[in-house]
């Protein structure tokens, strides 16, 4: 290096300064080092400062920026039909909401359908787990206080023909979906407003999303019509959906930050149990 004085702080010196400090070095010892190489004390100090501060506001910039937008699964409703045929079964079209992508079905399963499920269903229930974003593991979470059990995908012909169905209807490969899940909320039970996309700036995120991906979209299905409670809520934008056996809301997520306002929750139930099965649908397939 020459002189202080005739010294710019080039992009050069600048790695130099970046890489020592994550190195761990002590300001002072690379001011030291500055000076060693010809520069003066105070200009190597406003150079060390200069450098430092713009490194930190790239990178808190670069925290906030939104991720990318992928593509999600979406029903076919150009020209708002009132009903849409999915695998041979007519669902009737109740809502659609564009910001966030709310779509509110009526009909998706037939009254036997939903008592097949919770049937089937019953026997295996436990208290509902939530994914530890830190180890990417499952825990036990005051947050949602159901019971809940998760199916195979394909597990019988009737669980294959609903999985055929919703991919059909949202026109998402069936193989990117995961297994439904079933929850029974009992009275007083809830599910606190969360997202269901994966935080990717938690820990435990990477090892979940090696499963196919993000997840872009839920539809969650009421198996029965609680007697009071129990609406799925959307803060965001002040919407309540109402639980009635069959019926369905869907909602899509294109980048897993909250700009989607797909905030949502299981209001608490009031009166009688409320059973829903949740098909959370993954960017690729769900292995
Ligand atoms: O049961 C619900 O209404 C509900 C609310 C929020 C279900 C889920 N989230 C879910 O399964 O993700
Ligand atoms: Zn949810």
């Amino acid at each position: 290096m020459t002189t202080a004085t005739t010294q710019t702080v080039t992009d050069e010196l600048r790695r130099w300064i970046i890489a020592q400090a994550e190195a761990g070095c002590r300001p002072e010892d690379v001011v030291a080092a500055m000076m060693h190489s010809g520069w003066d004390e105070n200009t190597a100090m406003t150079a060390l400062e200069t450098t430092l501060r713009e490194r930190l506001d790239a990178v808190a910039a670069a925290r906030q920026a939104l991720p990318p937008q992928v593509p999600v699964p979406e029903p076919a409703l150009a020209g708002s039909p009132p009903a849409l045929l999915a695998g041979g079964h007519r669902v009737d079209v109740l809502v659609s909401m564009h910001s966030p992508r709310v779509v509110v079905f009526g009909g998706l399963l037939t009254h036997a359908e939903c008592d097949a499920l919770m049937d089937l269903a019953r026997p295996r229930l436990l208290r509902s787990e939530t994914v530890d974003n830190s180890t990417g593991g499952s825990e036990v979470n005051a947050a949602r206080t159901s019971d809940g059990m998760f199916f195979e995908r394909g597990e019988t012909p009737l669980i294959t023909r609903i999985e055929q169905r919703i991919a059909a209807l949202v026109n998402w490969p069936l193989v990117n979906g995961e297994g439904l899940q079933i929850l029974r909320y009992r009275p007083g039970a809830e599910y606190k407003p969360h997202h269901d996309y994966f935080d990717p700036a938690l820990p435990g995120s990477a090892t979940i999303l090696k499963r196919g991906g993000q997840r872009v979209g839920t539809l969650v299905i009421y198996l029965n019509t609680p007697e009071a409670g129990g609406a799925t809520t959307f803060p965001d934008v002040h919407l309540e959906v109402a639980p009635v056996k069959g019926n369905a809301v869907f909602f899509s997520y294109d980048r897993p930050h909250p700009v989607t306002r797909t905030l949502h929750g299981g209001a608490p139930v009031t009166q009688g149990e409320k059973w829903v099965a949740t098909k959370w649908l993954r960017e690729g397939e769900f292995v």
